[in-house]
């Protein structure tokens, strides 16, 4: 499928702003490819497809989680963490998308995952720092970015930590492992 014709999928899957969050992803993972001498045609591609299954019925979701031997201790955890998955499930199986390393930045973009590549690195940060993004943390992690991927990831993962903290959220077992990794890699 060509990228004009993945990309009219996309968009019809979800809102407007979030279709815009999409194309900020699009944008922010070129520029930290290009950056960090990543591969910004994968980048691209991973960005366009990375949030395919968000807006889709939680069911549908663990549906896909369930019946294609994905990791089933997914479905015990905060149901924002399935879409990754059943996402990359997608771009395979409907989209033809074969290249492991843009399915596993997809498959990953949420939760992180121990000895990130670079191209889950990149992705997983852009989703973070797209220009339409606002959180507290949001300014340290662009500018963190200027520098080092896994010192802007680490803010961002603690942000994402902290947040679930404060709600009473468990926490996924691996975002925990990717948080201490990344602190690993940069000591
Ligand atoms: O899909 P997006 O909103 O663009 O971003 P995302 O795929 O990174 O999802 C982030 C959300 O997932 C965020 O609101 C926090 C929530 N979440 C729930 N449990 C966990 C979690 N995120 C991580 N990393 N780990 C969790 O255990
Ligand atoms: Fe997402
Ligand atoms: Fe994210
Ligand atoms: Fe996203």
């Amino acid at each position: 499928m060509k990228r004009e014709q993945l990309i009219a999928a996309v968009k019809e899957q979800m809102p407007e702003r979030r279709w815009l969050h999409t194309l900020g992803v699009m944008e922010t993972s070129v520029i930290l490819a290009n950056r960090f001498g990543g591969d910004p045609v994968k980048a691209d591609l991973a960005a366009i497809l990375h949030d395919y299954c968000k807006y889709w019925p939680v069911q549908e979701q663990a549906k896909i989680i369930r019946e294609n031997d994905l990791p089933q201790d997914l479905l015990a955890f905060d149901k924002e963490l399935w879409h990754s998955h059943a996402g990359a499930y997608i771009a395979k199986a409907q989209f033809g998308i074969e290249d492991e390393e843009i399915l596993d930045a997809i498959r990953y973009h949420t939760s992180g995952r121990e000895q990130m590549t670079l191209l889950d690195k990149i992705v997983c940060l852009a989703d973070y720092m797209e220009p339409g993004r606002d959180f507290p943390a949001v300014g340290l992690i662009r500018e963190l970015a200027e520098h080092s991927l896994e010192k802007a990831l680490i803010a961002g993962f603690d942000s994402t930590i902290g947040f679930l903290l404060s709600k009473g959220k468990r926490i996924y077992p691996l975002t925990i492992l990717t948080r201490n990794d990344l602190i690993h890699q940069i000591n």
